[in-house]
């Protein structure tokens, strides 16, 4: 019986971290699936699957580039300037999980994996029931349902320090699955009216996030529209005039507004700092420095966009193998980094990441003023990836102002949010916190519920999730599993809302 066990244990682990933590293996397998089930021939799956991974890959190294390069410049404000502070990074998040988890509750980071598991599993089990369920959508983003698993272990054993181990596990798997599928499938249909039937849905950090911000900025664009304000257009429907023309081409705008954002930040840092820390090496021009570093931006930016464009017509035709045979009606959830690939998205993308920045630090500055216990610095992965995204969907549905707007309140939340939550529960000793909007908002309030009414708290928690897809379900039983199966049916009988609420 160990044997077996064992065994098991081992191929799991052998899919989990060269699969499922690879998203771009992940999704090459999915493609190469779904043609298999569609009897393409075989040169046709191979090359689907090809096309899949590498576009992914392409993906990861467009946002891999950006992490890299601007997580360190925002890092360094902390040792620049000396200060004690806890990054809101998803990575730093796992790595203040693996320092103290054994410390605060004897139990190791190999523990999270079986959660991660079975919380897997549930997600699926729950689409393939969709009948009951009403969810429609699989994460397949391995890489941060590693850090969320983390995250949550923590949590769970926050709230419940003496549940011994299955009943926890049972608890936090259950409970995790339905945050995965729950998630994933609110933003199913503001995603295929962003992408206009790409067949795809978010599977990441800020899923509620975007969700309320989406349907925050549709009523905002309605009431514009109403009052015949200028105000809720989209960005890509403003012409500039004059020399504000440049602005109209994304890959000049992006880097005009980086060069201020980042050359700001960079003096604040200043030389000497730069130097010291091997940013730069003495002899090198500051003002090159600042520039190339600027540009990179865009130039990580443009990176992205083009894997995303290679995966994705991939993903859309293969899928729909996988959902006739197994999964009916359902998406597979992939990275929000997928969501700045189209359109005209990544001028939204920078102005939202402007101003979630700008709401961070606004933030921050409160915290130093009011003594916070805590101080945060900034990391670039909520700063950047919630922001932009929450700002290509504001801008979908609301125009311009709402894709300035929500973001910076996003900025505020994420760092009030993060510093009281990893205070409470003891993680922000350990330097990090996971940061992520949906993990300063959502999954505090369910610490807070499962903290203080126990058994009751879990139960309202489970109940909350179920009943979030029945209820969007209520309000178009006819569209809702439409929008995924025929969306060109469902764009021709929703036509105003798949103009958007922004259309002039
Ligand atoms: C995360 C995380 C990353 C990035 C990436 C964005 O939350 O862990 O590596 O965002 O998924 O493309």
């Amino acid at each position: 019986m160990d044997a077996v066990l064992n065994f098991l244990m081992a191929c799991w682990e052998y899919f989990a971290t060269n699969i499922l933590e690879q998203p771009a293996f992940m999704i090459g397998f999915i493609v190469l699936l779904g043609y298999l089930l569609e009897r393409k021939p075989w040169y046709e799956c191979v090359s689907g699957f090809l096309k899949a991974t590498v576009g992914y890959l392409i993906l990861n190294v467009g946002s891999a580039g950006l992490v890299n390069s601007f997580r360190p410049i925002l890092v360094g404000l902390r040792d620049r300037f000396n200060l004690s502070a806890m990054v809101t990074d998803p990575y730093f998040g796992q790595n203040a999980v693996t320092a103290g988890i054994y410390k605060t509750f004897g139990r190791t980071f190999a523990d999270t994996m079986l959660l991660l598991l079975f919380a897997y599993i549930f997600n699926i089990l729950l689409v393939r029931f969709q009948k009951w369920t009403k969810l429609r959508s699989v994460f397949t983003t391995g890489n941060v349902q590693v850090q969320q698993a983390a995250t949550a272990f923590w949590l769970f054993l926050f709230c419940f320090p003496k549940m011994r181990e299955i009943p926890i596990l049972i608890v936090m798997s259950i409970i995790l699955g339905l945050y995965w599928a729950v998630g994933s499938n609110l933003t199913v249909g503001i995603t295929q009216e962003l992408t206009d039937g790409a067949g795809f849905a978010i599977a990441h950090q800020q899923m509620f996030g975007i969700f309320f911000f989406a349907k925050l900025a549709e009523m905002w664009g309605k009431s514009n529209k109403k009052k015949g304000r200028k105000s809720g257009r989209r960005l890509e429907d403003i012409e500039l005039p004059g020399f504000m023309s440049m602005f109209n081409d994304n890959m000049v705008s992006t880097s005009i507004l980086m060069i201020v954002f980042f050359g700001i930040i960079l003096i604040v840092l200043g030389k000497p700092y730069l130097v010291h820390a091997k940013f730069m090496t003495a002899d090198q021009s500051f003002l090159f420095y600042l520039l190339t570093t600027s540009l990179n931006f865009a130039v990580y930016l443009a990176i992205l966009q083009l894997g995303v464009r290679t995966f994705v017509a991939e993903l859309t035709e293969s899928f729909q193998g996988i959902s006739d045979r197994w999964l009916p009606g359902s998406v597979p959830g992939i990275d929000v980094a997928a969501t700045l690939g189209f359109g005209d998205a990544s001028n939204a993308a920078t102005i939202g990441f402007m101003f979630g920045a700008l709401g961070q630090f606004v933030m921050i500055i409160l915290l130093l003023v009011f003594h916070s216990p805590t101080i945060v610095i900034a990391g670039f992965i909520p700063m950047f990836f919630d922001n932009a995204a929450i700002a290509v969907y504001a801008n979908n549905r609301g125009g311009v102002v709402a894709a300035m707007l929500f973001p910076f309140l996003c900025g505020l939340i994420q760092i009030s949010g993060s510093a009281l939550i990893a205070t409470w529960v003891g993680m922000a000793q350990y330097g990090g916190y996971i940061g992520m909007f949906d993990w300063a908002t959502v999954w505090p309030f369910f610490t807070v519920l499962m903290k203080y009414m126990g058994y009751i708290g879990i139960a309202l928690v489970i109940i909350i999730l179920v009943a979030i897809p029945q209820l969007q379900y209520r309000a178009d039983p006819k569209g809702y599993f439409q929008v995924v199966t025929d969306y060109e049916a469902w764009k021709a009988s929703h036509h105003d809302e798949a103009e958007g609420a922004a259309e002039d």
